[in-house]
Parts: C-alpha cells; sequence; structure tokens
C-alpha cells in the first residue's frame, strides 16, 4: 500500500496514517511521510503524523555519542552503562592504549532505539582536534556525554561549544572516581563526601572559567557502577529519556522542514528570473502605465505564490492551528511578530528589488525594448 502511495507521489491521507501507525511506523516511513507532505505545503498533516509518532517512543531512534580524549574511559563507559563487562561478547573493546579507532554503535539493552556511539577519543593523532567533529559525524548524534578522567580542559570545552551551536544537549562525565578516592584514602583526615565534593566544585569551576556556565557534571567510576553519581545518572536518563527522544524527533523534523524550505526557496528563485523577463518584455511596450500595472500586477501574484508556497496562507494556518493545538491567533502572532516582521517586507521589496535592480531584469528590458522597436520600425520604413 505505501509503494502504490509512493509511486503515485500522493499525499499521505488519514487511512493511511492509521494503517501505518497500527502497523508501527518506522522513522525511515515517518521522513518520507513528513517530507512529502510538507512538500505538498500541507504542515498540518505533517504535524498530525509527528504527534501520532511520539505516542510510541520505542519508535524513535535516540542517538548517543560519548566523547572525550583518549583513555579517559569511554569504551568503559559504554560498557558500563550497557551492564556488561570489559570482556563480555559484543561489548566495547577498551585497553590501556589508544584503543577505539573506529566510531561503533552499541544498543542499549533495555530501551530500543536508543545507541550509544562509542567515539575515537579526540586530540590523537589519526583524530586531532580541528578535525575530530568531521572526522566522527558529529552532527549526526542527538545527546553527547563528555567524559574525562581528569580536570576539562579546552578540548572538552570547544567539544561543548560545538554541540551547544548546533542546539543540541550534553553532560559532563569525570570518569575514575575511584582511583581519587582510593588515592585520598591514604591520607588519614579522608573524608569521601569531602573529596566529592572537591572534584565536583573544580570540574564545575573549571568549566565555568572557559566558558560554560552551568554545567552539569557527574563523578563516576566505571568499575564501581553503584556507587558516586553513577546510579543518578541512569536514573536522569530514564526520567529524561521521552524528552530526549521528542527533542531527537523534532530536531530532525525541523532539520528536514529546513531541507524543503530551501528547495522551496530556489524554486522560487528560478521563477523570479521567469518574472523578471515577462515584466521585462511588458516594460517594452510604449503604453504608458502597462509595465506599472502588470508589475503591480505581477508582485502581488507572487508575493501570493510565495505565501501559499511556505503554508503561510490562512486555510493553510487554520488547518496547522486545529492540527497542533496551537490556536490560529498564536501562529498568525508569529507573522505578525518582529520575527515576522520581515515577512510582508520580504515578499513585495524582493520582486521589486528584482525586478528593476538586477542586471538581467535591466537587460531584459533593453532585449525586449530593442526587439519590440525593431518589429515595429522595420515594416513601417522598409
Ligand atoms: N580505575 C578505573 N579505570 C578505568 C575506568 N574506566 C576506564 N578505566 C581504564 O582506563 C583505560 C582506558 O579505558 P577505555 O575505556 O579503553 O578508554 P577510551 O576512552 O575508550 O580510550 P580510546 O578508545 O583510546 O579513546 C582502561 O585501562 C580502563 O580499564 C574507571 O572507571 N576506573
Ligand atoms: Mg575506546
Amino acid at each position: 500500500k505505501k509503494e502504490r502511495k509512493s509511486e503515485k507521489n500522493e499525499p499521505y491521507s488519514d487511512s493511511d496514517s492509521f494503517f501505518f501507525f497500527s502497523l508501527g511506523l518506522s522513522m525511515e516511513d515517518l521522513t518520507n511521510a513528513v517530507k512529502s507532505a510538507l512538500k505538498k505545503n500541507d504542515a498540518a498533516a505533517a504535524v498530525k503524523l509527528i504527534k501520532e509518532f511520539l505516542k510510541d517512543q520505542n519508535n524513535i531512534p535516540l542517538k548517543i555519542a560519548i566523547t572525550g580524549k583518549s583513555g579517559a574511559g569511554k569504551s568503559t563507559f559504554v560498557n558500563a552503562f550497557r551492564e556488561m563487562s570489559d570482556d563480555d561478547e559484543g561489548a566495547a573493546l577498551t585497553g590501556v592504549t589508544q584503543t577505539t579507532l573506529q566510531r561503533r554503535e552499541y544498543p542499549h539493552p533495555n530501551y530500543p532505539n536508543v545507541m550509544l556511539w562509542d567515539l575515537p577519543g579526540i586530540g590523537t593523532m589519526k583524530f586531532p582536534a580541528d578535525e575530530y567533529l568531521e572526522l566522527v559525524g558529529f552532527e549526526k548524534f542527538d545527546l553527547f556525554i563528555i567524559i574525562s578522567d581528569t580536570c576539562f580542559r579546552e578540548n572538552e570545552v570547544k567539544l561543548a561549544k560545538e554541540i551547544q551551536k548546533i542546539k543540541k544537549k550534553f553532560y559532563f562525565v569525570r570518569s575514575k572516581i575511584d582511583n581519587d578516592i582510593q588515592a585520598e584514602r591514604r591520607k588519614r583526615d579522608f573524608n569521601e563526601g569531602r573529596t566529592l565534593k572537591k572534584i565536583r566544585e573544580k570540574c564545575v569551576q573549571d568549566l565555568r572559567e572557559l566558558g560554560i556556565p552551568f554545567p552539569q557534571v557527574f563523578l563516576v567510576s566505571s568499575f564501581e557502577r553503584s556507587l558516586y553519581d553513577f546510579p543518578f545518572l541512569r536514573e536522569m536518563f530514564e526520567r529524561d529519556l521521552h524528552a530526549h527522544k521528542r527533542d531527537a524527533l523534532l530536531f530532525a523534523m525541523s532539520d528536514i522542514n529546513q531541507k524543503i524550505i530551501n528547495e522551496k526557496k530556489e524554486t522560487f528563485q528560478s521563477k523570479i528570473t521567469f518574472y523578471a523577463t515577462l515584466s521585462g518584455a511588458v516594460a517594452g511596450v510604449p503604453l504608458p502605465g502597462l509595465s506599472a500595472a502588470v508589475d503591480i500586477g505581477l508582485i502581488i501574484k507572487v508575493a501570493k505564490e510565495y505565501v501559499a508556497g511556505f503554508g503561510l496562507d490562512k486555510p493553510s494556518l487554520e488547518k496547522l492551528a486545529s492540527s497542533s493545538g496551537v490556536p490560529y491567533t498564536d501562529l498568525f502572532a508569529v507573522i505578525k511578530s518582529p520575527l515576522g516582521f520581515f515577512f510582508p517586507f520580504f515578499f513585495f521589496a524582493c520582486p521589486i528589488w528584482l525586478f528593476y535592480h538586477q542586471n538581467y531584469c535591466l537587460k531584459a528590458k533593453k532585449d525586449a525594448q530593442r526587439i519590440y522597436f525593431t518589429k515595429l520600425t522595420v515594416p513601417a520604413f522598409p
């Protein structure tokens, strides 16, 4: 049924979406259905599909990247998180020398579609800090855990800032706490609580000084999973899993939407050349007022096409309001808000600007005038 629909390139109807969801729609199916709806300016249908998909959390994939310096304990952390020993079959390889040379995904045992990605260490010969993000395919992950077995330094902060730039979430994990505790235990006035507090405060202070104002830091030992912050990290992960998945899904969907908006923008831009030529041709006709009248007509037509093409016309917004539950007035207010202030300006000013100031418009006008006068004068003066 799905194939037949996509062959015909028809939008997905309500009965289709019910059919898909009752069978368990995959992320790929959802992506295709949302793309198809958005291409047809049906944001309301896209919202409906996404809302349905959000109901079944198991469908939503989540990619968690475990990153940090080489030897920080990333692979050991992945195993600990999956409740495995380092030498179990299927566990991530760990070692005292640089071990992970290729990123690899490991499924979470309890949560379908949650993948832990064990990444190579940052700042090694094979993964220099300035090429690291690109080499590990940084942008594809939804959530990041930045691990360090010492104080957090420039490399970790640089990673965090790059993650902030792409508007995704990250946590800091200070690993191998068992080593610190063991070393401090040798002192006469040892107090575990005080030592942990000291490490935590130092981590937070370092991160603040390097430009991360409110860092969330977990102190863990992958060898002692019931101690320090490991249980708390797990608990928090489970508590926030729903939100993480929702964020990941909405991020992916907004990325699709942005791509489609760009495609539409390019299509509209190529149409402008056509309208400009048309405007130029009309300008060649020496009838007073004709050019201006046609240009105004064209501008209104083009502006209307833009508004409908981006789904900003009244019927589309009303449909979107009813499927998303956001009142129409709120949606419309966004268009009228400071953010949307440039919309009317853009819609009207762009065609005018293009019609009158771009080189090809002027050239088109001149060509049209030349052709018109040649045709007119040649038969009159043989
Ligand atoms: N004491 C202690 N040692 C740890 C802990 N986590 C990891 N290690 C040890 O640290 C070393 C490096 O651990 P890995 O997990 O291989 O480190 P990695 O960050 O994956 O390193 P690369 O793959 O080279 O980037 C290994 O010898 C681990 O046994 C921990 O929580 N406590
Ligand atoms: Mg590793």
